[in-house]
């Protein structure tokens, strides 16, 4: 007769091996970069690096297979912070039944090494329970908070009893200052029908709570809106924003013609905001997200003063491929006292990797890359420009 329990035994060793190599992997530095950031060979989170007990029942008698029982599917679109001198993501984490869910994971250096707290985060719900929550952006306050926005879904209640797949995305609002227990607060309300990439600015801006909003119409589609929008709420425990004006728009046959999407919360530099966004276009194999940098005033942060044409990361290699293919997202960055930045971005809704760099780099890109021209004679004009500049000083024989 087979003897399940010798069977377990072999079979959790292994698991508790695999894991345990996993966990403890170092990052490598890839070598192939194009000066903006450096990536990294491995991912720093995805479903394999939950805990075993997160997902198997570990009780030979009620588990003799050692199947997993509750499934992970993906790790992915991480809010960070720095916290107690450790580098912490609070990942979307999506269970094999869709449902996401929020979980935090830290390192002591930022690019390898991340383990999960013992249990995932427990968010409070408002007395409309959300269906989905994702995507957190976690922002220190001046108010001495920190803040997690992040998007709240639901089923459309004005849907049809056939259609079980229209939602309505609004903006859910948490707080806390340990990162274990939230007190979750009012949604957002705007005058938008539906909220996604919803982001609380550090500072108070003219006294009051200012955020970053992405309106749309529908679900998925912007629909006439769209582009990255910017409020101002004057009480965060009944937040509600009246006006919302569009300050980064959509703009035909550029990487944001179809829609965008501010990324974690701006880092404040001598320059100005530096900010993080994705953006996407259509193409025949569906939608293409790519994260592209940009410049506000220090003072007025709803003003764009530097934007970079073109993409400043987009998928490469094994990160084109996943459940939402073609599709790199960040949400989450982190700067270090001595100017490094870690940016954790995810690629095709699966797993989350990193790439650092540094505000010098930074400034650097959004000062000295030329913006977008907007048409094919412009953008030639624009390079041949370059071209003649470096064959005019001779820089160096190519
Ligand atoms: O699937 C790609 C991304 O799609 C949505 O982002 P946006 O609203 O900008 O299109 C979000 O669901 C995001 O989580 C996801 O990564």
């Amino acid at each position: 007769m087979k003897n399940y329990h010798e069977d377990f035994e072999k079979r959790l060793t292994q698991l508790k091996r695999d894991h345990d190599v996993l966990l403890n992997r170092k990052n490598k530095k890839v070598q192939e970069t194009n000066g903006t950031v450096d990536r990294y060979e491995y991912p720093v989170l995805t479903a394999r690096h939950t805990p075993l007990q997160w997902r198997y029942d570990l009780d030979p008698d009620t588990n003799p297979y050692l199947m997993e029982r509750m499934g992970i599917n993906a790790v992915f679109n991480p809010g960070a912070i720095k916290f107690n001198g450790k580098y912490i993501l609070i990942a979307r984490v999506e269970g094999a039944d869709r449902k996401s869910f929020f979980a935090v994971a830290e390192s002591s250096n930022g690019i390898d090494n991340f383990r999960f707290w013992n249990k995932p985060v427990v968010m409070p719900e408002t007395a409309n329970p959300d269906t989905n929550v994702y995507d957190i952006r976690l922002t220190e306050h001046e108010d001495g908070w920190i803040y997690g926005v992040f998007c709240t879904e639901r089923k459309d209640p004005a849907a049809a009893k056939s259609d079980t797949s229209s939602a309505i995305a609004q903006a859910g609002i948490a707080r806390t200052k340990d990162l274990i227990t939230w007190e979750r607060l009012p949604d957002l309300q705007t005058p938008s029908k539906q909220q996604r990439n919803v982001v609380l600015h550090p500072e108070f801006v003219d006294g009051k709570y200012a955020f970053y909003t992405r309106p749309q119409e529908g679900f998925i589609e912007t629909g006439s809106g769209g582009g990255i929008g910017w409020g101002l709420c004057e009480n965060i425990e009944k937040p509600v924003i009246e006006r919302e004006e569009i300050i980064d728009e959509r703009v035909y046959h550029t990487i944001k013609e179809m829609k965008n999407g501010q990324g974690p919360p701006p880092i404040k530099t001598k320059d100005g905001w530096l900010h993080c966004a994705h953006g996407v276009r259509a193409c025949a194999a569906g939608l293409r997200y790519v994260l592209y940098v940009f410049l506000t005033d220090l003072n007025k942060p709803h003003n764009v003063i530097k934007q970079p044409g073109g993409y400043f990361l987009a998928p490469e290699g094994e990160e084109r491929i996943g459940d939402v293919s073609n599709v790199v997202f960040c949400n989450g960055w982190i700067k270090d006292d001595d100017g490094s930045v870690y940016i954790y971005y995810a690629s095709s809704d699966t797993r989350t990797h990193v790439a650092t760099t540094s505000v010098e780099r930074l400034l650097d890109y959004v000062h000295n890359t030329p913006a977008d021209p907007l048409r094919s004679a412009a953008c030639v004009e624009q390079r041949i420009k370059l071209i003649d500049k470096n064959l005019n000083q001779n820089y160096h024989d190519l």
